[in-house]
Protein backbone atom coordinates (compact mmCIF):
# COMPACT_ATOMS: atom_id res chain seq x y z
CA UNK A 1 0.00 0.00 0.00
CA UNK A 2 2.99 2.10 0.56
CA UNK A 3 4.37 1.50 -2.01
CA UNK A 4 1.67 1.97 -4.20
CA UNK A 5 0.71 5.48 -2.63
CA UNK A 6 4.05 6.67 -3.21
CA UNK A 7 3.58 5.71 -6.90
CA UNK A 8 0.61 7.47 -7.39
CA UNK A 9 2.12 10.56 -6.07
CA UNK A 10 5.18 10.11 -8.33
CA UNK A 11 2.80 10.31 -11.39
CA UNK A 12 0.81 13.24 -9.69
CA UNK A 13 4.08 15.34 -9.70
CA UNK A 14 5.05 13.89 -13.07
CA UNK A 15 1.08 15.41 -14.46
CA UNK A 16 1.85 18.71 -12.61
CA UNK A 17 5.27 19.02 -14.12
CA UNK A 18 3.92 18.33 -17.85
CA UNK A 19 1.28 21.03 -17.33
CA UNK A 20 3.85 23.76 -15.80
CA UNK A 21 6.05 22.94 -18.62
CA UNK A 22 8.45 25.95 -20.74
CA UNK A 23 5.93 24.55 -23.64
CA UNK A 24 2.34 25.78 -22.08
CA UNK A 25 4.47 29.19 -20.90
CA UNK A 26 3.17 32.41 -22.25
CA UNK A 27 5.26 34.31 -24.87
CA UNK A 28 7.83 36.25 -23.36
CA UNK A 29 9.83 39.24 -24.64
CA UNK A 30 13.68 37.65 -25.06
CA UNK A 31 15.45 40.88 -27.25
CA UNK A 32 14.18 44.19 -28.82
CA UNK A 33 15.61 46.41 -31.42
CA UNK A 34 16.11 49.38 -30.63
CA UNK A 35 16.94 48.01 -26.77
CA UNK A 36 15.12 48.89 -24.01
CA UNK A 37 16.06 52.15 -22.55
CA UNK A 38 18.79 52.30 -25.25
CA UNK A 39 20.05 56.26 -26.26
CA UNK A 40 20.43 56.02 -29.98
CA UNK A 41 22.48 58.48 -32.35
CA UNK A 42 20.80 57.31 -35.41
CA UNK A 43 16.66 56.94 -35.42
CA UNK A 44 15.79 53.26 -35.75
CA UNK A 45 13.63 52.48 -39.27
CA UNK A 46 12.29 49.59 -37.19
CA UNK A 47 11.06 47.69 -34.40
CA UNK A 48 12.15 44.66 -33.85
CA UNK A 49 10.71 42.03 -31.10
CA UNK A 50 12.04 38.94 -30.46
CA UNK A 51 10.29 36.24 -28.12
CA UNK A 52 10.59 32.95 -26.61
CA UNK A 53 7.63 31.00 -28.89
CA UNK A 54 5.70 31.56 -32.44
CA UNK A 55 3.33 34.48 -31.99
CA UNK A 56 -0.17 34.90 -33.83
CA UNK A 57 -0.15 37.32 -36.32
CA UNK A 58 -4.00 38.23 -35.86
CA UNK A 59 -3.26 39.13 -32.34
CA UNK A 60 0.04 41.06 -32.37
CA UNK A 61 0.44 44.67 -32.43
CA UNK A 62 2.87 47.50 -31.78
CA UNK A 63 2.18 51.21 -30.58
CA UNK A 64 4.31 53.80 -30.70
CA UNK A 65 4.75 57.18 -28.51
CA UNK A 66 6.86 59.95 -29.24
CA UNK A 67 7.83 63.20 -27.57
CA UNK A 68 5.06 65.26 -25.42
CA UNK A 69 2.96 61.83 -25.85
CA UNK A 70 2.24 62.08 -29.49
CA UNK A 71 0.99 58.60 -30.89
CA UNK A 72 2.87 57.99 -33.76
CA UNK A 73 1.33 56.07 -36.13
CA UNK A 74 3.40 52.73 -37.30
CA UNK A 75 1.53 50.55 -40.39
CA UNK A 76 2.49 46.89 -40.79
CA UNK A 77 3.24 45.33 -37.77
CA UNK A 78 3.72 41.23 -39.23
CA UNK A 79 5.18 38.56 -37.57
CA UNK A 80 8.16 37.13 -39.17
CA UNK A 81 8.16 34.97 -42.35
CA UNK A 82 11.13 33.78 -41.23
CA UNK A 83 11.20 33.33 -37.94
CA UNK A 84 7.60 33.42 -36.41
CA UNK A 85 8.61 34.01 -33.07
CA UNK A 86 9.86 37.81 -33.63
CA UNK A 87 7.48 40.49 -34.68
CA UNK A 88 8.69 43.47 -36.37
CA UNK A 89 7.08 46.86 -37.77
CA UNK A 90 8.54 49.56 -40.30
CA UNK A 91 9.21 53.10 -38.64
CA UNK A 92 8.32 56.60 -39.64
CA UNK A 93 11.47 59.29 -39.60
CA UNK A 94 11.89 60.04 -36.17
CA UNK A 95 12.89 63.20 -34.82
CA UNK A 96 15.23 63.39 -31.51
CA UNK A 97 13.22 62.74 -28.41
CA UNK A 98 12.17 59.79 -26.06
CA UNK A 99 9.99 57.28 -27.17
CA UNK A 100 7.99 54.32 -25.74
CA UNK A 101 6.98 50.97 -27.59
CA UNK A 102 4.02 49.21 -26.41
CA UNK A 103 3.33 45.67 -27.83
CA UNK A 104 0.94 43.40 -27.46
CA UNK A 105 0.90 39.56 -29.06
CA UNK A 106 -0.60 35.99 -28.64
CA UNK A 107 1.29 32.72 -28.48
CA UNK A 108 -0.11 29.76 -29.90
CA UNK A 109 -1.62 28.69 -26.47
CA UNK A 110 -3.86 31.15 -26.57
CA UNK A 111 -3.16 33.68 -23.96
CA UNK A 112 -2.36 37.59 -24.60
CA UNK A 113 0.65 38.97 -23.07
CA UNK A 114 1.91 42.69 -23.17
CA UNK A 115 4.68 45.28 -22.60
CA UNK A 116 6.27 47.80 -23.01
CA UNK A 117 9.85 49.56 -23.35
CA UNK A 118 11.21 52.93 -23.61
CA UNK A 119 14.42 54.31 -25.97
CA UNK A 120 15.47 57.61 -26.87
CA UNK A 121 17.13 59.46 -30.16
CA UNK A 122 19.61 61.82 -29.68
CU1 LIG B 1 0.56 31.13 -21.92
Amino acid sequence: MIRFSSLFSTLLFGLASAITSPAFAHAKLQSSDPRAGSMLDKAPTQVRLKFNEALEPAFSKIKLTGPRNTAIPVAGATVDKADPAVLAAPLPALSAGAYRVQWSTMAHDGHKVKGEFTFTVK
